[in-house]
């Protein structure tokens, strides 16, 4: 049985007593480890027969920082209180105490376990230990003395850059800068490394270092002065809507002008002053959230399945367009072979020729050797036919054609004739009911959605998509391929637009009607992408999208919801895709998009183009009773974008698309880009408006809209929640919907 989360001890022949962090699986820093690790190391340095302290981690890592479930489950006060003096007394017992201390190094050194390393007299690491601060990533600064000692182990240069990218590195490259001391080439020589560096510290042999005096490693003060300045200041452009890192960035310079005590204290101040804001628990609850996923009742949270795991070593992927050779490189990647299957030479081709130039552009960025490189293309076959030959030796199908039903209802019926029985077959389809391109099947079962975000080898969300008749272990399987791919796999139900495409379709609809009400489209965009901080505003997502594209997805949406939906005969999207103004890939669109130097494309207003299209909309729109507004201010643009959002999410809510609303939080950020620091859609209703908040606001919106009010109406879930009183969060647990999916 577990003893729960402490800290061992037992001391050799040779006086070395060595600490274990214990606290499976990742060694978190659980205030009851925090407490072990202080009452042990005061027991050492008391101890006459106790000449040096090597302190390591159970199991395969080193410590994973501190325990961010104390983050999730306490006030910001709370966790003040527990870890309260804990950085002194870090100090005190782990750089100053009268035994000297080594980290020994393995698996994972994060956050506040760098920290212990770091406050440590010498560290040891293996070579693919991974060392680094990412606390930026969870909207707080490194609290038990990183901002202080990283700098002075690496230089201030080096250390703000990784604080403030929260990179990590191995443990051979954390030799090179200076953070470890010496390296250990295998695990099983961790543990005798660190003793023998241990021992020449306390026999004087290797001199004693405290970090936190040290300042050999640091730039002179006035070039350090301009470092900050400049971190300052891109600082402020890479991140200008949260204040964490400028802490960080001040508590820094703080130890940097007044010494390593005095920023210490500056430290603590920062962090406490971090943990206090909303970004914080945004983006703990994002890190909970993109673990969660994997967790699907009755599929994979421990319910035993009678189907075993299916090996899952051949991809074969339909289609070589740029969603399948995408789906293809990712798969390679995985160490995964791949059938590429298309239509004719010239396509396949074309396909194959996809799959290498992303590949060869990690080769070009370092991150990926040439012979691995190689090995990949060659896992790769093409094919012009469905042999069983080529076919039966497939675990796993997706087919990522063009979104033509027919089409896709002829590829299913094929593969079932030509996969094995056990195959797993998906479509990548983006917004087409997965049952109805079953019809044709004679197992229609066997069909589930692997919806893929563009570029597929790089965005990190994949919408897994069953229907109610999708036998658990398909999913089981297809989880754990998407987890294989390394994306953050979200399971949804079947509906149009499934869970993302479907809560974002009233998004741009918004943009259109605020804009056909008078509101001018560049500002829109501004406020949504500055204000709000998206990736960008509804108009050039359209124009990145293509308005051909926009224009046939929202007529699926138009037909599976008419009653919410905003549509003007005359509308940009409509004047635009007559013109061949298709948005980006044909340089014009809401924007003009001009070929620059070196291929970049620079993106211009022109107003004198798109402004007669705007004039002739509004018009259109007048006659279909669209009121102008007037004295629109910024967080009216933001409302009347996002809360039609959130509407529609309250009922993907309620019909159990997703399962729970943590799925919808980490869903809208890895797909869509809402910012991370908000919590994902659902946290930031829930914690920065409130449901009756947001209710009243879209009945006001419905009542200036009359003739549009169908995506203002606030939906029941969203009336439940604003009546009862609880957050949209938790809705799930009391309201039902009678068209409840799963
Ligand atoms: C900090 O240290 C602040 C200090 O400076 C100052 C404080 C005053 N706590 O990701 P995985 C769990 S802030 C609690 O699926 P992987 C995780 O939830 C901390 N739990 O596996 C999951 O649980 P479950 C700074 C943690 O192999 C399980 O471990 N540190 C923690 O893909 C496996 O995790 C960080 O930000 C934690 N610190 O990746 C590091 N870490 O099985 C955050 C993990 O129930 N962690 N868990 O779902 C990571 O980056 C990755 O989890 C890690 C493993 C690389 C460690």
């Amino acid at each position: 049985m577990s003893a729960g989360p402490t800290c061992t001890m037992s001391v050799d022949r040779q006086g070395v007593a060595t600490i274990v962090l214990t606290n499976a699986p990742v060694n978190a820093l659980h205030p009851d480890v925090l407490a072990a690790l202080q009452r042990l190391l005061e027991e050492c340095h008391g101890r006459s027969d106790v000449k040096c302290v090597v302190i390591t981690g159970s199991g395969k890592n080193f410590c994973a920082g501190f325990d961010i479930a104390q983050f999730a489950a306490q006030s910001p006060d709370k966790v003040k209180e527990s870890v309260s003096g804990a950085s002194e007394i870090l100090t005190r017992v782990l750089e100053e105490g009268s035994k000297p201390t080594v980290a020994a190094i393995q698996g994972v050194a994060l956050g506040g376990g760098c920290e212990v390393a770091a406050a440590c007299n010498a560290r040891v690491a293996t070579p693919d230990a991974k060392i680094g601060l990412p606390e930026l990533q969870l909207g707080i600064i490194p609290g038990f003395g990183g901002t202080q000692r990283l700098p002075r182990l690496v230089g201030l240069q080096t250390g703000l850059e990784l604080i403030l990218t929260s990179k990590s590195v191995k443990g051979s490259k954390a030799h090179s800068l200076g953070l470890v001391d010496e390296v250990a080439q295998t695990p099983q020589q961790l543990l005798a490394v660190a003793k023998a560096v241990a021992l020449d510290l306390a026999s004087g042999k290797r001199k004693r270092v405290r970090t936190l005096e040290r300042e050999d490693r640091l730039e002179p003060k006035d070039i350090a002065k301009m470092i900050l300045g400049i971190a300052k200041e891109q600082t402020k452009k890479r991140a200008p809507n949260v204040m964490h890192p400028l802490l960080c960035i001040d508590a820094i310079e703080a130890g940097i002008l007044k010494g390593g005590k005095a920023g210490l204290a500056a430290e603590t101040a920062a962090f406490n002053q971090a943990a206090q804001l909303p970004a914080h628990k945004a983006l703990v609850n994002i890190f909970f959230a993109a673990r969660g996923t994997k967790k699907v009742k009755g599929v994979s949270d421990g319910t035993k399945l009678s189907v075993p795991k299916r090996k899952l070593q051949t991809v074969a992927v339909i289609g070589g367009g740029l969603m399948g050779s995408g789906i293809a490189t990712a798969s390679l990647q995985a160490g995964m072979s791949v059938v590429l299957k298309e239509i004719n030479q010239k396509f396949l081709d074309a396909g194959i020729q996809r799959i290498h130039k992303n590949l060869e552009s990690r080769v070009k960025k370092g991150r990926l050797s040439e012979d691995k490189f190689k090995q990949m293309m060659s896992r790769v076959k093409g094919v012009l036919t469905y042999s069983k030959q080529d076919f039966q030796r497939v675990d796993i199908v997706i087919e990522a054609v063009i979104e033509v039903v027919g089409l896709k209802q002829q590829i299913f019926k094929d593969l079932e004739e030509v996969c094995r029985p056990d195959c797993v077959l998906s479509t990548n389809t983006s917004t087409i009911d997965i049952t109805v391109i079953a019809e044709k099947m004679r197992n229609p079962e066997r069909i589930i959605g692997a919806h893929f975000f563009s570029p597929a080898h790089v965005m990190p969300l994949l919408e897994i998509v069953r229907s109610n008749l999708t036998p658990p272990d398909i999913t089981r399987d297809l989880l754990r391929y998407g987890s294989m791919i390394k994306k953050t796999p979200v399971v949804v139900g079947n509906c149009t637009g499934f869970a993302v495409n479907r809560v974002f379709f009233p998004y741009t609809m918004a943009a259109m009607l605020l804009a056909d009400a008078g509101v001018d489209a560049f500002r829109i965009d501004k406020i949504v992408q500055k204000v709000f901080g998206m990736p960008m505003g509804p108009f050039r997502l359209s124009d990145l999208v293509g308005g051909d594209i926009g224009q046939h997805v929202g007529a699926n949406f138009i037909q599976s919801f008419p009653e919410r939906t905003y549509g003007n005969a005359n509308g940009p999207l409509v004047q635009m895709n007559q013109k061949k103004w298709l948005g980006e890939k044909t340089g014009r669109g809401f924007y003009r998009y001009d070929k620059g130097e070196k291929k970049r494309t620079k993106m211009v207003k022109d107003l004198e183009a798109i402004g007669p299209v705007f004039q002739e909309s509004r018009r259109a729109a007048q006659q279909l009773g669209v009121p102008h507004l007037q004295g629109v201010s910024d967080r009216d643009i933001v409302e009347m974008i996002f809360f039609p959002v959130v509407n529609e999410a309250c009922r993907v809510l309620a019909e159990g698309v997703v399962e729970k609303s943590k799925d919808m939080d980490i869903a809208t950020v890895m797909s869509m880009g809402f910012p991370a620091y908000r919590g994902g859609l659902v946290h930031w209703a829930d914690s920065e408006c409130g449901a009756s908040y947001i209710a009243s606001r879209l009945q006001t919106f419905a009542s200036m809209f009359p003739q549009q009010s169908g995506f203002f109406v606030p939906c029941e879930y969203l009336l439940h929640c604003a009546y009862k009183g609880v957050p949209l969060s938790q809705g799930q647990s009391f309201y039902v919907s009678p068209i409840a999916k799963l």
